[in-house]
């Protein structure tokens, strides 16, 4: 028998979203988890913990030079953040959207019912992350899920095609 591939038996999709340190501090945990729901999105995972200055460095490495990075780093540090694996087909854009625009008062602007109009708090402490692609949320579930949940819920969405020849 030989491998030939896998292919997607499931139109889920995952992504990878933080409650950030503003949002936990402001007692939003649970009214953004249940909007969350609300929106069709299914919590398969979730753990609570506070970035160090390294962690926090290598999970926004792309931003690294920009000149908000400090302020970031040192944001996502100061407290306890909530990381959520989401579940839904195309929950990648869907979480983005529910999240609305990076700036917090830009989504009071453009999308007053998104999650970061309803509990950000200004352009850096924004209540909420969501990968922005397929690589990023593949990146970021390994980064807070690195044992055998992550592993496991991908192997549910692929089947391996095996044949004789
Ligand atoms: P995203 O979180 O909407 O994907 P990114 O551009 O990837 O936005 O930025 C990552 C995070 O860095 C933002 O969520 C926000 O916390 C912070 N950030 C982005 N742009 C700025 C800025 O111009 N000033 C201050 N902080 C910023």
């Amino acid at each position: 028998k030989l491998f030939k591939g896998a292919c997607l038996v499931s139109s889920v999709e995952r992504t990878l979203a933080m409650i950030k340190p503003d949002a936990v501090r402001n007692g939003h945990v649970d009214s953004i988890i249940a909007a969350c729901e609300a929106a069709g999105f299914v919590v398969a995972g979730r753990t609570d913990q506070q970035l160090t200055t390294s962690q926090a460095s290598q999970f926004y490495a792309e931003h690294e030079g920009k000149e908000f990075f400090a302020g970031l780093t040192t944001f996502m540090t100061s407290g306890p953040v909530v990381a959520l694996l989401l579940e839904k087909p195309n929950a990648i854009k869907d979480w983005r959207a529910l999240m609305g625009p990076t700036n917090t008062e830009k989504a009071k602007s453009e999308a007053p019912e998104s999650l970061r109009a309803l509990y950000g708090t200004d352009g850096t402490q924004n209540a909420t992350h969501g990968s922005d692609s397929f690589i990023s949320a593949a990146r970021e579930a390994a980064f807070w899920f690195p044992g055998d949940l992550a592993k496991e819920r991908t192997l549910a969405m692929v089947k391996p095609i095996i044949s004789d020849t």
